[in-house]
């Protein structure tokens, strides 16, 4: 079934509009706004299996309420800043279509927080990911099997160290599995991704640098996703034939402790026992 993405007109400012419209580091699609979109939209509905979402509440332009009903009935309501996007895809992978929402916190550039409902006799939260900054989610058949592997972004690097927030790789690609209960990390399994980041990330560092925090949070980001690779001696020499600045390899070893508790780590932000 396809995504449903809602109207320019509920984009909730420029600030947010123009952050929610870069491409996803995760890979994801940017959120695109329709410029034909009239003012005043009926609420969104989107059909997903037995049940409709329906986003609606709106505050201004944007909505700020996702109702999730079945024969008329609501379910299960969630209430945010703004309600980002709502699609329907099987990513639990039992054949049955699942509800996904993105919700945003409102500010600059964080939070979005990506939910994923199983839809049975009741709706069952199976995934309830801060991604923080890292917005931008998407199902995709990634291995192409047939079934839809969750994308989502991990902001666990973002202000890294002395690191604003441009400079820093603030979205690294995670790759969600379902496991029985809950969503586990399958990256490893899934490296095209990672593959795609840390050649996005080792071409800023090919780049006239604009400034030192950039290379170095371009470094970090090449380091980051091909440690996750596997790869990170390479990346190393790859880096250190690239700027020629041992003060940034210095940095870089020194980072290298911290990259290697958040790598273990990142699976740890999908556990979440469905309610
Ligand atoms: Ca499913």
């Amino acid at each position: 079934m396809p995504s449903r993405r809602f109207p320019a007109a509920w984009l909730p400012g420029l600030a947010v509009s123009v952050c929610w419209l870069l491409p996803a580091a995760a890979g994801g699609p940017p959120l695109r706004a329709s410029a034909r979109a009239p003012a005043q939209e009926p609420p969104a509905r989107v059909a997903c299996g037995a049940y409709e979402a329906v986003a609606t509440g709106a505050v201004g332009s944007r909505p700020t309420r996702l109702l999730l009903q079945r024969q008329g009935r609501v379910m299960t309501t969630v209430t945010a800043y703004a309600i980002a996007a709502v699609s329907c895809d099987d990513v639990t992978g039992d054949g049955a279509p699942d509800l996904l929402a993105r919700t945003f916190s409102g500010g600059a550039h964080c939070c979005e927080t990506v939910r994923v409902w199983s839809l049975g006799d009741k709706p069952r939260l199976v995934l309830d990911y801060a991604a923080g900054n890292a917005g931008g989610a998407s199902a995709r058949d990634l291995d192409g099997d047939g079934r839809a592997e969750l994308l989502l972004g991990d902001d666990g690097l973002a202000y890294f160290d002395d690191l604003d927030y441009a400079s820093s790789p603030s979205s690294l690609p995670l790759v969600a599995c379902f496991a029985g209960e809950s969503f586990r990390d399958c990256t490893a399994e899934h490296p095209e991704a990672l593959r795609e980041a840390a050649a996005r990330f080792r071409e800023r560092l090919d780049g006239s640098p604009a400034g030192a925090g950039r290379v170095r949070g371009a470094a970090l980001g090449f380091f980051a996703a091909s440690l996750l690779l596997g790869q990170a001696a390479q990346a190393r020499e790859d880096i250190r034939a690239v700027v020629q600045d041992e003060k940034l390899m210095a940095w870089l070893e020194r980072a290298a402790p911290k990259l290697r508790v958040w790598a273990d780590a990142r699976g740890r932000k999908l556990k979440r026992s469905g309610s």
